[in-house]
């Protein structure tokens, strides 16, 4: 599937125009990457049907690019672009404070290519010096640039998860192979991957290896051996394959899996059993004893079976001893999706498109929550927009009969922590969701007094993405959780974990201390478009590795007993 090499093209087409300081094309270009990307169908089936401007952001000029690329496997538009301008944007991208443009300023003033030159000037004080720039901006992007090395080299789960699933599939429907798994910080949904790992067991190893270094998106072989191979995709991310015998499956699989700090223990566990565990299974001297299974090699060594997102070595060999581990959360538990924006606003879709889709997904309930309030850029709508919304709603919600439509918003939250709309009219919907969504610089006893003040407003039901983070681009605001998550408890406010692949907010960290101090989450989409709607399961993802069971996670209940847990 071409969907993500695709996106990747446009996402870059649109940085390197915006870094040319050239006006609106890269918001196009941006849109139209957005919806490639969380396309649930194949593009090169909708590029047969001839289809493509359905798509919601691609008009001529950018139909004509993906065919151009579909067609022949090039794109020069694209390939001139990026010579005209050899700089590591991806890196730069992530220091807080740069976009597009002002990496743009940078190459052409200073001739800042990646970050070592970029943590050179700010060090020299060359920065400070430019237009638009100033001592301010120059010590952000000193603070920025240790953020951006974190996410160096690394993709997001979202990005990586389509792309892995895909190249398993397409393995398995290979009659010389048995089974086909992804492993590694994928397997753990990890919020941002290194690589991609794959484990295959077959008869025919060189055959495997053989198809897996020749698939069609590869774009360079790092590394190739008669049982394991490395390829780097044409999406950019690399993928490591190992073709094993089924009667280690299981070992392999837990070893791949990781983390590598679970492993280092589960290891200590072994010896102190008198075992060894390797990749190639759980040996008692010679003899092997566990290998087929992964349930076989915890349970041989006196532990329950660890779900995959709780290998990070944070307590839960301990809890697989002493039977303690959590009911983790399912991912099809979900019954209502709480976060999603229509056309009305930002979205792209329209409400009855959204309904149609969740109820495909099985929903019993959705919550729309076009923007409110103040933030111009994303389409607020205003109190009379709003009651037009509500009549579309009912009418909607009359034919579709399965599926029940809420009535929410999406509020700002002021630095001063009011809510920039008035309470009679909050008051009026189903479901607020009250979100920061500008002012991410105030110190972090400012920011706790922000959000606990949205709390105590007693129409505020939610609060979205509570850190604000952008996992690509912005560390989020600074708070004292303790305090934070205090004040969800006693207001009885939930806290979202927002879905959104470069969002995933609150994180897992956060998330789990949360539930320890008793809050209650709801996990969000987000969606601008019904695709997105799929991004549930990263939601869901982060969750379990916040060790959170249903009974922490509200809309896993039926709608009648979800909305006891609202304020009103
Ligand atoms: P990534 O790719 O950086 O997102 O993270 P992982 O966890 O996928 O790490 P990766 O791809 O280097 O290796 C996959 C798994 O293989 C890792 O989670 C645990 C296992 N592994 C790899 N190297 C080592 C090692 O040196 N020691 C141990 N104990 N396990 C290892
Ligand atoms: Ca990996
Ligand atoms: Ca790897
Ligand atoms: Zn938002």
């Amino acid at each position: 599937m071409k969907n993500a090499e695709i996106a990747k093209i446009l996402y870059e087409i649109a940085d390197i125009l915006e870094m040319q300081a050239v006006e609106f094309k890269p918001r196009a270009y941006r849109r139209a990457a957005q919806s490639i990307e969380t396309l649930q169908r194949d593009i090169t089936e909708i590029w047969h049907e001839e289809k493509l401007r359905t798509i919601p952001g691609v008009g001529e000029a950018i139909e004509e690019k993906i065919s151009e690329y579909l067609e022949t496997g090039r794109l020069p538009y694209y390939e001139k672009l990026k010579k005209s301008l050899p700089v590591d944007l991806q890196s730069l991208m992530a220091v807080e404070s740069l976009g597009p443009k002002r990496i743009g300023v940078l190459y052409r003033k200073l001739g800042i290519k990646n970050l070592d030159d970029l943590e050179k000037a700010a060090k020299e004080h060359c920065i400070e010096k430019l237009d638009g720039f100033g001592e301010k901006s120059e010590k952000k992007i000193l603070d920025g640039i240790e953020f951006a090395k974190g996410f160096k080299g690394r993709m997001l789960l979202g990005t990586a998860f389509p792309i892995a699933n895909e190249i398993v599939d397409r393995l398995r429907k290979l009659d010389f192979v048995n089974r086909a798994e992804f492993a590694g910080s994928l397997r753990r949904m990890k919020e941002t991957i290194g690589d991609i790992d794959i484990l295959v067991t077959s008869k025919d190893h060189d055959k495997v290896i053989d198809f897996f270094t020749k698939m069609e998106d590869v774009g360079e072989v790092i590394a190739r051996g008669p049982t394991k191979a490395s390829v780097r995709l044409k999406a950019g991310v690399q993928v490591d394959i190992r073709v094993l015998e089924d009667n280690v499956f299981g070992a392999a699989l837990q070893y791949f899996t990781g983390s590598k700090e679970h492993n280092v223990v589960m290891r200590k566990i072994a010896i102190s059993r008198g075992l060894k565990l390797s990749e190639y299974g759980l040996f008692k001297g010679n003899k092997l004893v566990a290998g087929r299974t992964e349930e076989d090699v915890y349970n041989n060594l006196g532990l329950d079976f660890v779900e995959p997102e709780m290998r990070e070595n944070t307590g839960e060999t301990d809890a697989a001893k002493n039977h303690a581990l959590p009911d983790l959360v399912k991912y099809g538990s979900i019954k209502g999706d709480l976060q999603m924006h229509t056309k009305w606003s930002d979205g792209a879709n329209a409400t009855e498109e959204i309904a149609d889709a969740a109820e495909k997904l099985s929903y019993e309930y959705i919550c729309i929550t076009d923007h409110g309030g103040n933030l111009k850029v994303a389409g607020s709508l205003d109190e009379s927009e709003f009651r037009k919304q509500w009549k579309e709603i009912d009418e909607v919600n009359e034919k579709m009969g399965g599926i029940r439509i809420l009535k929410g918003v999406e509020a700002n939250i002021g630095p001063d922590g009011k809510i920039d709309m008035p309470d009679k009219f909050l008051k009026e919907f189903d479901i607020v969701v009250a979100s920061i969504h500008s002012s991410f610089g105030l110190t972090k006893e400012q920011t706790t007094k922000r959000l606990i003040e949205a709390m105590e407003n007693e129409n505020v039901d939610i609060i979205g993405h509570p850190t604000a983070r952008n996992i690509e681009e912005r560390k989020g605001v600074d708070m004292d959780f303790e305090k934070v998550f205090g004040a969800a408890k006693r207001t009885g406010t939930l806290l979202e974990i927002n879905a959104q692949p470069n969002r995933l907010d609150l994180n897992d960290a956060n998330a789990r201390y949360a539930i320890k101090t008793g809050c209650k989450l709801v996990i969000s989409t987000d969606a601008h478009s019904t695709e997105q709607l799929a991004n549930m399961r990263f939601g869901v993802g982060v969750a379990r590795r916040a060790w959170a069971e249903s009974k922490s996670i509200v809309n896993t209940l039926p709608l009648k007993d979800f909305m006891k847990c609202l304020k009103k």
